[in-house]
């Protein structure tokens, strides 16, 4: 399981990997941050992709998932969650948060994608706290990998310094040297 999970810092839209995650709001049809960045680096295809999902499903609901082709990104697919916008903690955030990992983590498996990288997901616009989510993102991954074959390789994709530090802080203490 060690070797299943890697820290990247960096733009999630330069990975080289099956799918790409996207934190991605109920509407689908696209906002700022890593949102944005997805839909510029994919093109159009990207924007009437979700909008096809749209328009069969309507709005994707906090902890909730949803897949499509990736457009001109070097992924096979994105997956586009909504994480929840932090409000202070007792609004259920802990779990929706984890869904949006596990529910994305199922996607993953259930299409046969082999490696996936996930944005750190609320941690932006969503205010969610940086060190809380990203402890839920760890455990949520790990006990799925624990679990489950696909996908073979996750990759964390961290844009900003504190992020990466504290991803790199609990794969140490999960595995440590
Ligand atoms: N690559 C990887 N991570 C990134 C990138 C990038 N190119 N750009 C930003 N991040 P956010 P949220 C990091 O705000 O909090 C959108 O408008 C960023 O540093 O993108 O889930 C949606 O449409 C942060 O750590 O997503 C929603 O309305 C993390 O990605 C709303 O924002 C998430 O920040 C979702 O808010």
């Amino acid at each position: 399981m060690q070797n299943r999970i890697h820290i990247q810092e960096g733009d999630i839209t330069a990975m080289e990997v099956d799918v790409i995650v996207n934190a991605a709001n109920p509407s689908l049809l696209g906002g700022g941050g890593v949102d944005g960045a997805i839909h510029r680096a994919a093109g159009p295809a990207l924007l009437a992709a979700c909008k096809v999902v749209r328009q069969q499903q309507g709005e994707c609901a906090p902890g909730h998932a949803v897949i499509t082709e990736a457009g001109q990104l070097r992924a096979k697919a994105v997956i586009h969650t909504v994480g929840p916008i932090w409000r202070g903690g007792s609004d259920n955030e802990a779990q929706l948060l984890g869904d949006a990992y596990r529910n994305s983590l199922q996607l993953v498996s259930a299409n046969g994608y082999r490696s996936v990288a996930f944005p750190a997901i609320s941690t932006g616009i969503y205010g969610y706290p940086k060190a809380a989510a990203a402890q839920i993102a760890m455990d949520t991954v790990s006990d799925y990998l624990t679990r489950h074959p696909l996908p073979e390789q996750v990759y964390f994709v961290c844009y900003d310094e504190e992020n990466a530090r504290l991803y790199q802080r609990l794969l140490t203490q999960r595995f440590p040297v």
